[in-house]
């Protein structure tokens, strides 16, 4: 049976790159009819500092984003993961299985970390424990994310067969990473060998889901390329890595291969191309970033909606949290 499940932290504004390698392919998931149970992964969040009123907005704010997006709350599961208590709960049952070198070798944790290790909260090095705890939890099947989540996926399917090797049982299934289209890695618009990131500190880096047009079409002109027109041919596009992101960008927005961005924009140079990327960008975000603002007008709704969610999500995670525990020789008389 296929269980989907993914999240989003709400740490800032979602990014085109959360947009093209997330929420637009969770909303796909859905529209198949498969299950899908998404979070706004609030505990994730907290792992670098989050003023609390801040958290609050950007949670409602993520909420909204996917609902604009497509996401519909009777069909998947949508609700902020502290709203259901086992998720903290397997989290740590998974980090009595998980190995400090297996998360000493995440090159998230390392990008993050840097050579400030020492500073970080200890909740930032676990991380990738919770990440499983979010998955394992449903049992889930598939787990829509970007590139970057790659080796996250990966190391729960460790957990999972650590879990099940040591206590002797076949209880956790293997999820598998789904990454799929032409984005699954967008990169930042000043440096092409950086993802583009809600949290980086340069906001031209990136394209918000809330930026408007002119915005939009403003980074789009500034976003750093080389001065060659688009080559004829995708391989001519090999050690252009800025001007890679922006074909991949434009085909994943309009649902078509780099190679027919390619047959249409091959020598035209970005004078051309990036007036024509904006347009479409702002075509396909504005409508969505519109309707945000009518669901963010209205907040008490969003909780009701969370609420609702993580009613659903519980119903589903509290059997497995209860069996993980009887597993592992916890008593459970109450
Ligand atoms: N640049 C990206 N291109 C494609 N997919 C991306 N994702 C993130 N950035 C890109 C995907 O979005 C989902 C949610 O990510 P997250 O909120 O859990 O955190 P992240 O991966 O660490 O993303 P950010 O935007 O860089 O957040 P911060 O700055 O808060 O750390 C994931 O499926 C991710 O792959």
């Amino acid at each position: 049976q296929k269980r989907i499940f993914s999240g989003i932290q709400p740490s800032g504004n979602l990014t085109l790159g959360n947009y093209l390698g997330a929420l637009k392919r969770f909303v796909q998931k859905q529209d198949e009819g498969i299950e899908t149970i998404y979070c706004l992964v609030d505990l994730h969040a907290i792992t670098v500092w989050q003023d609390p009123e801040a958290l609050r907005r950007q949670t409602r704010e993520a909420a909204a984003a996917f609902i604009a997006a497509g996401i519909d709350p009777a069909r998947s599961i949508l609700f902020n993961q502290s709203q259901v208590s086992a998720h903290a709960e397997m989290g740590w049952l998974l980090n009595c299985v998980a190995r400090m070198g297996w998360m000493n070798r995440m090159t998230q944790w390392k990008d993050k970390a840097g050579k400030n290790a020492e500073k970080q909260s200890l909740g930032l090095f676990a991380y990738p424990t919770l990440m499983a705890a979010d998955i394992l939890l449903y049992h889930a099947t598939m787990v829509p994310v970007g590139e970057d989540q790659k080796q996250h996926v990966e190391l729960t399917r460790d957990i999972a067969a650590k879990f099940n090797h040591d206590y002797k049982v076949d209880f956790f299934p293997s999820p598998a990473p789904l990454i799929e289209g032409a984005a699954t890695r967008v990169m930042s618009l000043r440096d092409g060998s950086k993802k583009m990131s809600k949290s980086d500190p340069s906001d031209a880096s990136r394209i918000n889901m809330t930026d408007d047009a002119d915005t939009i079409a403003k980074k789009f002109r500034k976003a750093v390329t080389d001065p060659e027109p688009l080559p004829e041919t995708l391989e001519g596009l090999e050690g252009r890595a800025e001007a890679r992101n922006l074909v991949n960008v434009y085909a994943a927005l309009a649902d078509i291969s780099p190679e027919q961005v390619i047959a249409e924009f091959g020598g035209k140079g970005f004078g051309t191309f990036k007036p024509a990327l904006a347009d479409l960008a702002v075509s396909k975000l504005e409508p969505i970033s519109t309707e945000m603002s009518r669901l963010m007008a209205d907040p008490a709704e969003i909780d009701r909606i969370l609420g609702v969610g993580a009613e659903k999500a519980d119903a589903i995670a509290q059997p497995i949290l209860a069996k993980t525990l009887d597993i592992m020789g916890m008593i459970r008389s109450r």
